[in-house]
């Protein structure tokens, strides 16, 4: 069979041809073919309830395993998170250690400048409204909260405290994301 008959060969035929070729390659390739680890004692990543992760345009939830650093991030009833800004590689899984040392509840909301805002406006319309996301993490005071995030897309995004106020009395801060490939 040449390559003309192939193309106007029947569907069927053609996938058959498909199927051939495939095999061919993976008979010569048999150790790209088969998984790296199929066959260690590691257990298959157990499937911890029904997280769902979502892309958003500032990355998607990350697992603890494959955060290579964590950052500490300090919240205060000064409307102020320290540091303000943090710069992270595209393809970087992050684990956000936030202390809340005021006397009022804080957050810290990853997001983009537009969706933290229009989120903000929301809060102070409805102040009860009630969120829990894999991007944000609400503090009571004195406490500590952990956020696991993998920043999949470069870009210039935000954390923020949306409760009522916060975010307009300048509680929010800068997260830089550096393309892959660039120094
Ligand atoms: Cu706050």
């Amino acid at each position: 069979m040449n390559e003309s008959t192939e193309l106007t060969a029947s569907p069927l035929a053609r996938r058959a041809a498909i199927t051939r070729i495939a095999a061919a390659a993976a008979a010569t390739m048999p150790l790209l073919a088969m998984p790296a680890h199929a066959h260690t004692d590691e257990p298959h990543s157990p499937k911890a309830g029904p997280v769902v992760k979502e892309q958003k345009d500032w990355g998607i939830a990350g697992d603890a395993k494959s955060a290579k650093r964590n950052i500490d991030v300090g919240m205060a009833d000064n409307m102020r998170f320290t540091p303000a800004r943090i710069e992270v590689r595209q393809g970087e899984t992050v684990k956000f250690v936030v202390r809340n040392s005021g006397k009022v509840m804080h957050e810290f909301v990853i997001g983009t400048k537009a969706e933290n805002g229009k989120h903000a406006e929301m809060m102070v319309k409805f102040p009860n409204m009630e969120h829990d996301e894999p991007y944000m993490a609400h503090v009571p005071p004195g406490k500590t909260g952990e956020i696991v995030w993998t920043f999949n897309r470069a870009g210039e995004f935000e954390f923020a405290c949306l409760i009522a106020g916060h975010y307009q009395g300048g509680m929010v801060g800068a997260i830089m994301v550096t393309p892959a490939g660039k120094a």
